[in-house]
């Protein structure tokens, strides 16, 4: 049976304010941080775990993030540096559905679709102060259509042809040998970071935005877009504790620094 391969998909970056990346903490001033896909070769498939952001939505929505994405960003420009398809793709694993994390979903048309059942839910209920981080609806192209009813948008090729099916989850689950999803709540109401067990190397634990960065990790401090303060803050113990107790490396959603320790492109984990 062929090793776990572990691949970081560059999708370009984002901006926001420093009080929004270190909740009540800041320094305040523009902070640039990367968004990237997760791709997990399994003998049982290809995983994806998140998307990433779609430029022209953030350039739609929110072009004060200022995003930064050439073409070879893109999901299918990062899957084509590792010679695979968008067709390739077995399942999409969505830690959370804010627009910087399921934007590419709609490419992958094959993918069966894993998440939190409370996600799903939140993300079709979401509160007033959630609106932006749930823009992006593409994922679940019946719930777009209905949330969008009446709208003038740009006609999208990519979602004609995507009719994804949704397999809704909850509490820990390994979901395939060595793949595991955790429950870490607060940044939103269904919550999963993903830890991956690997033949040689330490367990990778990636946190999603229960937390963004080593930053936050050291500081205790979360960001601002969150449904529960109480719980995030939970939650980020809950990952220290976890990456103690499997030896896992701690892998970040969207730390400037850590970002370019990390391998990607062609260059994977095993
Ligand atoms: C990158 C980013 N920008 C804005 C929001 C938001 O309003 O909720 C989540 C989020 C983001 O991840
Ligand atoms: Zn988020
Ligand atoms: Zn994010």
């Amino acid at each position: 049976m062929a090793d776990t391969k572990v691949y970081l998909l560059d999708g370009g970056s984002l901006v926001i304010d420093g009080f929004h990346a270190f909740w009540n903490r800041g320094p305040g001033g523009e902070l640039r941080f990367p968004c990237y896909a997760v791709l997990v070769e399994h003998a049982d498939g290809r995983y994806m775990f998140d998307t990433g952001y779609d430029f022209d939505h953030v350039m739609r929505v929110l072009p004060f993030e200022k995003p930064i994405q050439d073409k070879e960003q893109t999901i299918p420009g990062q899957l084509a540096k590792i010679g695979l398809k968008t067709d390739d793709i077995d399942y999409v694993i969505n830690s959370h559905y804010h627009f910087d994390h399921c934007g590419g979903n709609k490419h992958l048309h094959k993918a069966c679709t894993i998440c939190h059942a409370k996600e799903l839910e939140a993300s079709g209920d979401c509160q007033p102060f959630e609106h932006l981080g749930y823009s992006d609806l593409t994922f679940a192209p019946d719930l777009h259509k209905k949330k969008n009813a009446g709208k003038e948008l740009p006609p999208d090729p990519a979602l004609d042809m995507y009719t994804p099916k949704f397999e809704t989850l909850s509490g820990d689950q390994e979901i395939a040998k060595g793949l595991w999803l955790f429950e870490t709540p607060g940044h939103t109401a269904g919550h999963y970071s993903m830890m991956v067990e690997l033949k040689n190397r330490r367990p990778i634990l990636f946190t999603a935005d229960a937390c963004y960065s080593k930053k936050n990790m050291d500081m205790m401090c979360i960001s601002s877009f969150h449904l529960d303060p109480v719980a995030s803050v939970k939650s980020l113990h809950r990952l220290k504790e976890l990456a103690a107790k499997y030896d896992a490396e701690l892998f970040y959603s969207h730390d400037p620094d850590s970002f370019k320790s990390y391998q990607t492109g062609a260059n994977c984990y095993s």
